[in-house]
């Protein structure tokens, strides 16, 4: 029962921790606040499996060492991911907490259904009876219990963890570009580009067109937007640019802006948000730091980091529907 209780409360902490990583405006704020109670229920049920690991661990198996890792990564996660929503812990070995949070669990996700298939008991008949249900009920008020108490403790105490944002994230060079981190989705790294071969290509329903960094330049937009890397830090900066929606001569009838890097790193976005997207080349009164996206970045204001793609030289309106492409990007 406490394994089957367990594994449905860990599909919960998974599914909500992967919403969490999507989510970047406040209406999503819902999946994190069920992401941890979702962990605070797995806290709680470490009594009952310890009592079922002690027995499993008498018997000799050459698998001991697998599930001694499943702990020992669950314990990982369970410990940074406290240690990151409080501020105790802000980095684990120079890595942000909350990126070691999610590569851990991330780890940890193979190792379980291993563990799931190899220690398969049966499900039992009493196990949806009405007492089961309660139990489950008691643990779900138990757990938002200790959620909503120990968010509120934080939130009013010294803890760095009391100013963090509903995402999780930490403030880090808000205002201030040069203290402002600089992070890369998997694998990108920074390209050389050349400003004056750069083009930036837009294409829309009306044909295609190039437009030269200084064509670009003569617009200057300012937008006030927050950068939430899901690596878990976020920065306030004053962008300049284009808005998007300027460069866009005909939309009608597309669903999607493909928003497209010199690097092959690419996103596309809900026809409608057009209206909210910049192509910034300077933040804070500066050109961008090659770093940050010289010469062209896009600034995505109610969207997570990875949304704000940088070195763009493309932006396509499309037929296709925004949900056409993987959920997170693969590069
Ligand atoms: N081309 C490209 N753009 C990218 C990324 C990337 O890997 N490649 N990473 C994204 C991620 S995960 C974040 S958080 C922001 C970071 O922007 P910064 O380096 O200016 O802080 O850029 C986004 N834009
Ligand atoms: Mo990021």
């Amino acid at each position: 029962m406490t394994n089957l209780t367990l594994l449905a409360v860990l599909v919960l902490a998974f599914a909500t921790g992967i919403g969490a990583v999507a989510t970047g405006s406040s209406r999503g704020r819902w999946v994190v606040v069920a992401h941890g109670i979702a962990g605070i229920a797995v806290i709680l049920l470490i009594p009952w499996k310890s009592r079922i690991v002690r027995h499993g661990m008498h018997r000799e198996r050459s698998s001991r060492w697998a599930s001694v890792l499943l702990a020992a990564l669950a314990a990982t996660t369970i410990a940074v991911g406290l240690g990151y929503s409080t501020g105790l812990v802000q980095s684990v070995a120079g890595q942000y907490g909350m990126w070691v949070h999610i590569a851990a669990a991330l780890a940890l996700a193979p190792l379980l259904l291993w563990h799931v298939f190899a220690r398969k008991t049966p499900p039992r008949k009493t196990d949806l009876s009405r007492r089961v249900l309660l139990r489950a009920g008691v643990l779900g008020s138990a757990a938002a219990g200790i959620y909503l108490a120990t968010d509120w403790a934080v939130r009013h105490s010294d803890l760095p963890g009391a100013r963090r944002r509903f995402t999780g994230s930490h403030e880090i060079g808000s205002f201030d570009p040069v203290a402002m981190p600089s992070t890369t989705w998997l694998n990108d790294t920074t390209p050389t580009v050349d400003p004056d071969r750069w083009r930036l290509t837009v294409v829309d329903l009306t044909g295609s067109y190039e437009l030269t960094l200084s064509e670009i330049t003569e617009h200057a937009t300012r937008l006030r937007a927050t950068l939430d890397c899901t690596s878990g830090w976020f920065s306030h900066q004053d962008w300049t640019g284009v808005p998007v929606s300027a460069l866009i001569r005909d939309r009608g009838g597309a669903n999607s802006v493909l928003v497209h890097s010199v690097t092959g790193y690419w996103i596309r976005f809900p026809v409608d948000e057009i209206d909210e997207l910049l192509l910034a080349t300077s933040v804070g009164g500066e050109p961008l730091a090659p770093r940050h996206g010289y010469p062209l970045r896009l600034v995505a204001p109610s969207r997570r980091g990875f949304w704000w793609v940088k070195w763009v030289d493309r932006v396509e309106v499309q037929a296709a529907p925004a949900w056409w492409q993987p959920p997170f990007p693969l590069t």
